[in-house]
């Protein structure tokens, strides 16, 4: 273990005085009962980490390692445990087939538990092509003409779902690269009608206690159409199939400018909802540390979660699958890690914040300036020692990257796999 909990401890020793000074500041403000619980609910809140993420990202011009990437499927659940050691909000780990084959499923389940792990939604793969596989996926898996390239990625689909089933997963996401790259490549109806078709045989394949979630995707690999490729598509697909069928929102999925808030709000309010893929972009797909180019937008969608989850009676904790989907060029995987969960639950702290009844009271007497006001004040309230405390009460660091960096965890983890240990993934 690179990280002994004394280690945590004497850290925290250190900084807890300048912690201390901001965080009864901050519980001034907000009152001792709002504050504990607030505590109390970002103490539950986890958010999954996903294998892909722990090794270096590339682009289609290059990749750029900087060592020590996990080889194996038991050192990336090594490098989750010792995230979730540092910050107490990664008790969970998202595994993608066929990248992350467990050969001895009850010996992972076991590895996982030593480090305080569950395994999360469990993804497949059909959007490329294997050393060993018999046919291609070059026109698509579900969607395809030939009956035999979709029975091959139903089949994957299925073996998916039992490998999920022996480390105790429950969930299945299916992003699938289905559509076409030019006009007239493709019938879309029949593309929608055959990859229907493909979906209800996974499902009934699902346990009765599993969820299938339906990931969208408005562009890229396919630049003319995507035959899962927005919100309503997806929704489609998850209505078709039955009430174990949900959508899921990656936040780099969406054309320009789309209103993801209003998607969240409506899908929940169907109750269609499923899970989220973490990110942040700029421009398209861009994978990029959530939180990095639009918080407000991160904390906008927060607050629909709260309130529609709210409004349902759902547990924030456990009702909806909360994943990061990221990939890091330029950063230390596991660093960027630590700062995507960080914005994750600031956004969730933040939307806690809101003053719902007094909101809802602006709206209904259309006072446009009050109801900006109060998700402004929420927003620009610094949570910050609020999310530190929240560690310090369950033995994390209080500064996740600082004790990282302090106790060259990057050096030992190279020390031990050398420089040129290589993650798969994309
Ligand atoms: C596709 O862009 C995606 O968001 C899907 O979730 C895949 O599983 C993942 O990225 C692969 O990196
Ligand atoms: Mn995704």
């Amino acid at each position: 273990m690179p990280l002994e909990s004394y280690q945590i401890a004497q850290y925290n020793q250190q900084h807890e005085a300048a912690h201390r000074r901001k965080f009864e500041f901050l519980a001034g403000e907000l009152g001792a009962d709002l504050t504990e619980r607030m505590l109390a609910k970002l103490i539950d809140f986890q958010i999954a980490i996903p294998s892909w993420a722990l090794g270096t990202g590339g682009t289609r011009f290059g990749r750029f390692a900087g060592g020590g990437e996990p080889r194996t499927l038991e050192e990336k659940i090594a490098d989750v445990g010792l995230l979730h050691s540092l910050n107490r909000s990664s008790g969970a780990i998202s595994l993608h087939i066929p990248w992350d084959i467990p050969t001895d499923g009850e010996a992972i389940k076991q590895l996982a538990a030593s480090h305080g792990l569950v395994f999360d939604a469990m993804n497949s793969n059909t959007f490329q092509d294997q050393a060993n596989q018999e046919l291609s996926y070059k026109f698509g898996s579900l969607q395809h003409t030939d009956a035999a390239v979709r029975k091959q990625a139903i089949q994957h689909n299925i073996d998916v779902i039992r490998h999920g089933e022996a480390l105790g997963s429950k969930s299945l996401t299916v992003w699938l690269s289905d559509g076409s790259s030019f006009p007239g490549q493709l019938n879309f109806r029949k593309a929608f009608q055959r990859t229907l078709e493909g979906l209800q045989e996974i499902y009934a394949a699902l346990p009765e206690d599993w969820k299938v979630f339906v990931e969208y995707k408005a562009f890229e690999p396919n630049f003319y159409s995507t035959t899962v490729g927005d919100w309503g598509q997806s929704f489609l697909y998850a209505s078709k199939l039955g009430p174990k069928a949900y959508t899921l929102v990656d936040l780099g999925h969406h054309l320009p400018n789309a209103n993801i808030e209003q998607i969240v709000s409506l899908l929940l309010m169907e109750e269609k909802l499923g899970g989220f893929h973490f990110n942040d972009s700029k421009y398209g797909d861009d994978d990029l540390t959530a939180g990095s180019m639009k918080p407000y937008q991160l904390f906008l969608i927060f607050n629909e979660l709260v309130d529609g989850m709210d409004a349902r009676g759902m547990n924030h904790a456990t009702d909806l699958g909360w994943m990061i989907d990221a990939s890091h060029n330029v950063k230390d995987p596991l660093e960027d890690l630590l700062q995507s969960v960080e914005a994750i639950k600031l956004a969730y702290a933040q939307a806690l914040l809101v003053d719902r009844v007094t909101l809802e009271n602006a709206r209904n007497n259309n006072d446009v300036v009050t109801a900006q006001e109060i998700l402004q004040n929420a927003f620009r309230t610094d949570l910050r020692p609020l999310l530190a405390e929240a560690r310090l009460r369950v033995d994390a660091a209080l500064n996740p990257v600082g004790l990282f960096r302090e106790q060259s965890l990057r050096k030992k983890l190279i020390e031990t796999r050398g420089m040129k240990a290589v993650s798969t993934g994309l």
